[in-house]
């Protein structure tokens, strides 16, 4: 028969029924060796290197970048989990954030460290959830080896106003009212921006609109994101990024492969789910479907499907290209187990997939 999801908890871990087969990467991919291509030459990226585009002037790049990705390693820390739980909406109207700039070794999968850089020391970076038309103040000190910057999608600035420059010991703060309601990205955008995102550094601002969000029953923010391997313990490979036809060796939610698979989420039977859920690439797709449930309520990128809509359209899952956002919700019908995965499988089979666990877990009983 087909494996059983081996649940940390145990609930339903006795069940013989059929069950959905997610088979764990065991390892991760690898490219050819003709991809490796040589990273350009570090050099401190000037201001006018702020750009989405091909690098100029890469920053440092790995030291060991390879062509393929290493061998697990058993020695490796265990990853730490992250509260997948959405954050409270920050008091107040005007807020003051720090966001130290960190480069700090993570285990982004079991056995693997990935020396990522980071906003606030977190792969995602804080999570930050604000009412429409406060004020944001980010506090960002760069207490890296490199010149780093930040954008976010919540805002409306000039890219050469605010998304500039912040050489290691520097400070700067980045200002911004949120306009618009929404689950925006924030990024690192110092070129090339493609490898300041695949290490690490992005994440999530949830504006609620006018009049706020209904209280529910269960909240949750994911981030889904890539990696792409260098050598044990170095940043992440350009070259294996930067394909056309990219092969991420992880894909993940909050930034580690599998965690909330080996760590399920508890939700409310018959109560209501809310997830805010982030696409940050920086070049794969989300498909974001919730096994066994129907989202009734939908808002993405402005556009909403609303509860109780006359005709009674529903809606199975989200499309999300990268910097792309959307608040779901639905309800688990009976307790037991409902994951959660981007439907794009070769990806959910490489990290992209967690649980949701209602009640005992055990529809059954
Ligand atoms: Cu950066």
């Amino acid at each position: 028969m087909a494996a059983v999801i081996a649940l940390a908890a145990g609930a339903c871990a006795s069940n013989d029924r059929p069950a959905w087969s997610f088979a764990a990467p065991q390892t991760p991919n690898t490219v050819p060796a003709a991809a490796a291509t040589s990273v350009p030459a570090t050099a401190a990226p000037a201001p006018s290197d702020m750009a989405m585009g091909q690098a100029t002037a890469a920053p440092a790049a790995p030291a060991a970048a390879t062509a393929s990705a290493p061998k697990a390693d058993p020695n490796a820390p265990a990853y730490i989990l992250r509260d997948a739980t959405a954050p409270a909406v920050l008091p107040g109207t005007e807020h003051d954030v720090d966001f130290p700039i960190v480069e700090k070794d993570i285990t982004v999968a079991a056995g693997f460290v990935v020396h990522t850089w980071t906003f606030g020391g977190t792969v995602p970076g804080p999570t930050i959830r604000v009412h429409l038309g406060d004020i944001v103040h980010i506090h960002l000190k760069n207490e890296g080896q490199m010149s780093h910057s930040i954008d976010f999608h919540a805002s409306q600035t000039a890219m050469n106003h605010q998304m500039v420059e912040i050489k290691p010991g520097e400070t700067f703060t980045y200002t911004f009212t949120a306009d618009y309601a929404g689950v925006w990205m924030y990024h690192c955008g110092t070129a090339p921006a493609l490898l300041h995102i695949a290490n690490g550094m992005f994440g999530m601002v949830i504006v609620e609109p006018k009049g706020g969000l209904p209280k529910v029953d269960n909240e949750f923010a994911f981030v889904q994101s890539e990696w792409y391997l260098g050598a044990q313990g170095q940043p992440s490979d350009y070259a294996k990024a930067n394909q056309t036809a990219p092969a991420p060796d992880f894909v993940v939610f909050n930034g580690i492969a599998n965690q909330y698979k080996d760590n399920p989420v508890a939700v409310k039977t018959g109560g209501r789910t809310r997830v805010f859920v982030l696409d940050v690439g920086p070049n794969e797709d989300s498909s974001f479907h919730v096994v066994g449930t129907i989202f009734d309520h939908v808002i993405k990128e402005g556009i909403e499907l609303q509860r109780g809509n006359a005709s009674g359209w529903g809606s199975q899952a989200v499309d999300l290209s990268p910097a792309q956002g959307a608040i779901i919700e639905f309800t688990p019908t009976e307790d037991g187990m409902f994951p959660f995965v981007t439907h794009a499988f070769n990806f959910a089979t490489h990290g992209a997939i967690g649980i949701f666990l209602a009640g005992d877990g055990d529809p059954l009983n």
